[in-house]
Formats: C-alpha cells, structure tokens, sequence
C-alpha cells in the first residue's frame, strides 16, 4: 500500500475516532436521550474497506456503525442531529445511534434484531445485482437467519461482501464461551470466500485488492471494541488500539491529522449544541 493511500485512509479513521471520542465526553454530560453504541477502535475496517472499494455499495450495518457511516460519506451534521434527536438527523431524529440510515450514501437502518440487515442484505444484492456490504459483530454472525442467507449468497454467486467486525464480545461473552466454529470456514463450508485476518488495513487492503467487487466473500476481522458495549465507559480487558498505533508509526504527520480534524470537529458539534 502507498503511503498516500495509509494517509487517506488514517484521516477517515481520524474523523471516526475523533467523533467517538467527543460523543463520549457528551454521553458523560447527558447530552443523548437515546443509547449509544460507540465504534471507536474498530474504524480501521470501514475507513479502508470505504477507500478501496470501486464501486459505491448498497451498505447494511448493525447497531455499531458511527464508522461506517462517517467513512462512507455520510453527512457529519447530519449524524450529530440524529443522536441529538433533531428532525434533521439522518433518520429524522427518529432513529438514534442504532438505526442510522442514509438516502444518500444508500445506507439502510438497522432495525434493532441483530442480523436481520445480513438476510436483507442479501435479498437486495439479489434483487438489485449491485453491490452489497453486509456487515455484522460476531455474535450476530451466529444468528440462524443469517447463516442461512450468507449460504444461499454463495449458491446464488451474489455480489456481497459480508464483514464480521469481530471484537470477540456479545456485549461482555466472549466467543469462547458461545462457540467452538469460525465465521471464515463456515462460510467456505457454503461456497463463500471466507478469510479471518486483522484489522490493520494494509492486510485488509491486501485482502481486496485481488477480489472483483461482484461476487460473495466473507471477511472475518479480528478488531477491538474500545469501550463500553454501550454508553460511555471502559472495560478492563486488553486491547490493541489499532488507531494510537498507527498514528505514531505516521509520526508529525499523523499528529498534523488528528489535531486538524479535532478542531473542526469540535466547532461543529459546538455549534449543533448550541442549537439544539
Ligand atoms: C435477536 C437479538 N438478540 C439479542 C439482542 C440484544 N443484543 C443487542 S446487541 C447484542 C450483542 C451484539 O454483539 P455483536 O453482534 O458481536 O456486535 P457488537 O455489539 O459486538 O458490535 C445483543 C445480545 C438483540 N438486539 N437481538
Ligand atoms: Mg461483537
């Protein structure tokens, strides 16, 4: 990967990061009246899938997708009136944190079931013939109806590439305790490309750079959940902070990026929250 193409994808993961960051200073004020799910340490996955996919996919995520969304092109302004609760959020101030939709990066909201956007996912790749992205945590991967459909996008050759951002937690069980089978092989049980790797995005980019962008493959990403399963607080296990790596290994010029993209995006949610 070229070092521009690391600098490109570091600032998406640097807006994602940074609104993380600042959603939970805002959790602690009681700022939200609805839950919120933050996606901090896991924004290397749609930061670099956003900046080497060719085509602009149909996008169905879950309940933690502040990342995806952000890293797709979705409207910053928009995202913050939404957890704000405004009627010029993202889903009209309707659907909070968990269900962030966008006409205008065709992402869909998720409704709540974990899993039911991967059967949806599939039935619009199916319909559609375009280009899908069916993501989903690892403990929604286990979920019977999304098992099946991810088998009948193999057997249709459908183009869908499904993402399991693995953080290895279903809130606080880890997948030792729920499972003795891998996301990867299951799926290459049901004629789906499967592969487990990590989410540092020059193996993430590795990973895509030989696939076409038209037919079924599944990525399990083994990535890390930085804080609470909901709200705002940290839990005590290990974690790798993919981010704070690899902004040191980019030195003055990962430093330059951060503090720019906080700047600005401290003035904007200043300004939304002066208007609220
Ligand atoms: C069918 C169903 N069962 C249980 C829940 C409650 N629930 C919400 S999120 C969650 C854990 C999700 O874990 P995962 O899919 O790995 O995503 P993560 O939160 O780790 O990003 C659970 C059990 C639910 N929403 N839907
Ligand atoms: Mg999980």
């Amino acid at each position: 990967m070229t070092q521009d193409l690391k600098i490109e994808i570091f600032k998406k993961a640097s807006l994602s990061r940074i609104f993380e960051e600042i959603v939970y200073d805002n959790i602690k004020k009681s700022a939200f009246l609805c839950p919120i799910y933050l996606s901090a340490g896991q924004e290397f996955i749609p930061a670099t899938i956003s900046t080497i996919t060719k085509t602009p996919p149909l996008i169905f995520a879950q309940h933690r997708a502040h990342h995806t969304y952000l890293s797709f092109g979705g409207d910053v302004i928009e995202l913050i009136d939404e957890l704000l609760g405004k009627k010029t959020g993202c889903a009209n101030g309707m659907g909070g944190s968990a269900s962030i939709q966008s006409k205008k990066i065709n992402m869909f909201g998720h409704d709540g079931l974990m899993g039911n956007q991967i059967p949806i996912a599939v039935g619009a790749a199916f319909s559609s013939g375009k280009f899908t992205l069916g993501i989903m945590g690892d403990a929604s991967a286990e979920e019977d109806y999304v098992m099946s459909s991810i088998a009948w996008a193999g057997f249709k050759k459908l183009p869908i590439l499904f993402i399991v951002e693995d953080n290895n937690l279903s809130i606080l069980t880890k997948k030792e305790v729920r499972r003795n089978w891998d996301m990867h092989t299951f799926a290459k049980s049901v004629n789906v490309d499967g592969y487990n790797i990590s989410d540092d995005p020059t193996e993430i980019y590795n990973n895509l750079s030989e696939y076409d962008f038209k037919s079924p493959r599944l990525l399990n990403i083994n990535t890390t959940r930085l804080f609470w399963h909901s709200g705002a607080g940290k839990d005590s296990y290990e974690r790798l902070d993919r981010y704070e790596k690899i902004k040191k290994e980019l030195g003055s010029v990962g430093d330059d990026i951060y503090t720019t993209t906080k700047e600005s995006l401290d003035t904007i949610w200043k300004q939304r929250l002066e208007t609220r």
